[in-house]
């Protein structure tokens, strides 16, 4: 608005000043201003959390500033841009975030102290927005902060959810769910955009009219739901550039017309108009599992539609036909949740525009990348036929249309081998007729890509192993990676600072390569005390953090085993607390002199588990169990603690990671499509205990073997050895520890039969009893390890120094170049 020509706008940009000031006294009066106007407290009362209010909206004010400066040079220039299109953002809390990547953190930290607050005290107020479920969420969230940092011209989509994940709440051992109704104290990080909303439809009917000399068919939608912007700014560190994370959220619409307004139903009327909400008001708890719900599809498209039509109308400001759309749009596709973008696309190329198929086709397979964090076919979505064929009528049409072509096309390839075409086909004619969301997205994309290298090898030559054979082409990874601004600037600033000392720089925040050039001094004996210093007062932390949380007092001087990561069978928290079982046992039957000689640890492990996942909460009430029977032993004392962190979420993670010395990531080889966790705790010189799967093959290449401790059956034995199936022999300690939960050791002996018989010879999917000696084996090395100081300091190091090829930063670069064809637009100033 009010840009004339480049030059003209360049001029106006030189002249332009910031408007905000960031020294201390700024920031103060900035504060107190916010204080009295904003939060409507007096200046002279007010408390940690009126400050955090404050603070935040102090903060916002410079993002909005950013924000606006970045769009305005963004449509000046004209890149070509990328669209996130995912369902799920774990963003967690903002505010240290926000300052350390405007490089405002220090002054805004005097601004406070000055007036008598301590700014972590201040940023402990925030609660975690928590708009997702897992590894997929949280990648949405690294990645977005990568977009950002490296100046990519970006936009983030998603659903503004008004209730986040449950909060998981212990009682007796057992997890219960509730509500997070995260925006009840106000969202300072979101801005509503009331006047960018779009109408988005339901239901209805389709018709054939007239059109040019032809026949058109035209959707006649029976519900009309109004869809309000809210945006969510993405600061990049050291640079200007801020993007956009657009979260929808679902309002009555106008157009739908109260018509019993006359019939003194008005009441009624109203409510019902205000159920247009429910669309986005609550995430589904359950990763990967479809069941067909007509809510979660409304999300979807909901979310899908409203974003397309902001897209589109942003390309429509600088084009006035389609020809260039493939040039200036790159959609991706974060798993298949959002996937009914491509039957919207061709609509509304094809009915709304009026382009002919084969032109809108054409259009469509060159927007799209799809990204798949799957690894087994059963999780693969479907969507019932009669589900969306009466909330989205023309769009079931198209995907037939699609996929009629497609299969025509693969027949004249392939010939008339029925199982394969119809192992292809995007609809499924089963007891369920349902479309195949995967199918549709390979058949539309032009780029399919695994989450790690492993992943890749699985999808050629498993899961999508028909679509490989048929577009090799079409096959790529990128392996995953994390914000190291997250992940070490926030979280352990510490080992941060000790990090840029070593370095001589604090570049690596954005050229995170530069970390390996800590492995020179991986000898060195300054460097290990310092080290070690760090660590320490990690732990000493996360101590605290658990005595307050728990009640147990917990030695800092014993090994901190960590497991946090969503409650799975595949990820296999029960081998964990088995081998815990193990351990106990093994002290129990030792002789008093011996005891001596055992590494103390503290077993940690957190996590939440779905809802409706009645097996994974039984590992949460079996922990709990194990846990009290070993914490009040007096035989075991401080050789032994097993503590469950409640409510798992992303600020716990920031807290846990940096004073854990062990992680475990033991999931059955073959089922963890890359794994982020892991990621997480090598930038923070955790050592890892794990199997050979997902990300941590690459990560081991990177390493070495020798510095993780690495156990269990490999990707390629595991068929063989489910095959063996009764007949596989598990080891003599494993029947032991399954046999004391049995036998009502651990008390509750009803309660965990289903568990126990989950691991039965015959019976164990996952295979932990067949893993478990190599696991005790891996667990004896670490405990050897450990008691050698700078060995396990080195390693340490060598961890940190190794990780640089896991940041998000190293993942965008090779999404933008290799599958969005984006590049860096850098606002000057
Ligand atoms: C989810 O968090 C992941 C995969 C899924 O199919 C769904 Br649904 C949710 C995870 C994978 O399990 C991790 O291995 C991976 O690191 C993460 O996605 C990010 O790619």
């Amino acid at each position: 608005v009010g840009l004339g020509s480049g030059a003209k706008t360049e001029r106006m940009l030189g002249l332009m000043d910031r408007f905000l000031k960031n020294d201390p006294a700024s920031l103060q009066k900035d504060i107190l201003d916010h204080v009295e106007y904003t939060v409507a407290r007096s200046r002279f009362s007010f408390d940690d959390f009126e400050a955090y209010q404050a603070l935040a909206h102090s903060v916002r004010d410079r993002l909005i500033e950013r924000c606006h400066d970045t769009q305005i040079y963004l449509k000046m220039k004209d890149p070509k841009r990328i669209y996130f299109l995912s369902l799920e953002y774990l963003m967690g809390r903002s505010l240290s975030n926000s300052v350390i990547n405007l490089g405002v953190r220090d002054q805004y930290a005097e601004a406070l102290s000055q007036l008598g607050f301590e700014f972590e005290v201040v940023a402990e107020q925030e609660g975690d927005a928590a708009l997702g479920n897992g590894g997929l969420a949280r990648l949405s969230a690294c990645q977005m902060d990568s977009l950002a940092t490296l100046d990519y011209p970006a936009w983030g989509y998603g659903l503004r959810y008004q209730y986040g994940l449950f909060r998981q709440v212990i009682l007796d051992g057992y997890q219960h769910e509730q509500p997070d109704y995260w925006l009840n104290f106000g969202n300072p990080w979101e801005i509503e955009r009331i006047h960018v909303t779009y109408p988005v439809k339901f239901y209805g009917t389709v018709e054939e009219v007239d059109f040019n000399g032809g026949k058109q068919k035209v959707w006649v939608p029976g519900e009309t739901v109004e869809a309000v912007a809210y945006d969510n700014p993405i600061p990049g560190y050291g640079t200007r550039n801020t993007i956009t994370l657009r979260l929808w959220a679902a309002k009555p619409s106008d157009q739908n017309n109260m018509e019993s307004y006359n019939t003194g139903d008005y009441i009624n009327a109203v409510v019902d108009r205000q159920r247009a909400e429910t669309i986005s008001s609550v995430l589904y708890p359950d990763d990967r599992s479809y069941q067909g719900k007509e809510l979660r599809l409304k999300q979807q498209y909901f979310f899908v539609s409203a974003s397309l039509q902001d897209i589109i109308r942003r390309y429509k400001d600088t084009h006035n036909n389609f020809d260039d759309f493939p040039d200036k749009v790159a959609l991706q596709l974060n798993d298949t949740q959002p996937s009914l973008v491509i039957a919207e696309l061709m609509r509304v190329l094809v009915d709304e525009e009026n382009l002919v198929w084969s032109k809108a086709w054409d259009i469509v397979c060159k927007v799209f990348s799809f990204t798949t964090h799957t690894v087994s076919r059963d999780n693969l979505e479907k969507v019932p036929v009669d589900l969306l064929g009466s909330l989205l009528p023309r769009h079931l049409q198209i995907i037939y249309d699609i996929n009629f072509k497609f299969i025509d096309d693969l027949k004249k390839k392939i010939g008339t081998d029925y199982d394969r075409l119809s192992r292809m086909s995007v609809v499924e004619e089963g007891a369920v007729k349902s479309i195949r969301m995967a199918n549709l997205s390979i058949v539309c994309a032009h780029t399919v890509n695994g989450v790690s290298r492993v992943h890749w090898e699985l999808l050629k030559t498993r899961i999508f192993k028909d679509f490989y054979e048929l577009w090799p082409h079409k096959f790529h990874y990128k392996t995953n990676g994390v914000t190291q601004r997250r992940w070490i600037v926030v979280s352990n600033p510490n080992l941060c600072s000790l990090i840029s000392k070593w370095l001589g720089t604090e570049a690596w925040i954005r050229e995170v390569d530069l970390l390996a050039g800590l492995r020179e001094h991986a000898a060195d004996a300054e460097l290990y005390r310092e080290w070690k210093t760090v660590r320490m007062v990690n732990k000493m932390r996360l101590a605290e953090y658990i005595e307050a949380m728990s009640g147990i007092k917990v030695n800092v001087n014993a090994m901190f085993d960590v497991q946090i990561k969503r409650i799975h069978e595949y990820k296999r928290q029960f081998l964990n607390i088995l081998g815990i079982i193990h351990r106990y046992d093994c002290i129990k039957n030792m002789e008093k002199n011996d005891r001596r000689k055992v590494v103390p640890r503290v077993c940690i492990i957190g996590g939440k588990a779905a809802p409706g996942y009645e097996i994974a909460k039984k590992v949460i009430k079996l922990c709990h169990a194990v846990a009290s029977k070993i914490n009040n032993d007096p035989d075991v004392g401080d050789l032994l603690k097993l503590v469950f962190i409640p409510d798992y979420n992303v600020s716990v993670a920031e807290l846990v990671i940096p004073g854990a010395d062990l992680s475990q990531h033991i999931s059955t080889a073959g089922h963890e499509a890359s794994g982020t966790g892991i990621m997480k705790f090598l930038m923070n010189g955790c050592l890892l205990l794990a199997t050979a799967d997902g990300s941590t093959v690459e990560i081991m290449e990177e390493l070495g073997a020798e510095n993780m401790f690495l156990f269990g059956a490999k990707l390629h034995e595991v068929p063989v050895l489910r095959e063996k199936g009764q007949n596989l022999k598990v080891p003599l300690q494993f029947a032991r520890v399954v046999r004391m939960v049995r036998d009502g050791y651990f008390g509750f002996q009803e309660h965990f039969k289903s568990l126990c018989d989950s691991v039965e010879s015959g019976n164990d999917f996952y295979l932990v009893g067949y893993d478990f000696e190599s696991y005790l084996e891996a667990q004896a090395a670490a405990d050897k390890a450990f008691v050698d100081e700078e060995k396990w300091c080195r390693m340490s190091i060598l961890s940190t120094a190794g990780s640089a090829r896991f940041s998000s930063d190293r993942t965008m670069e090779e999404y933008a170049e290799k599958t969005w064809g984006i590049k860096p637009c850098r606002c000057p100033f």
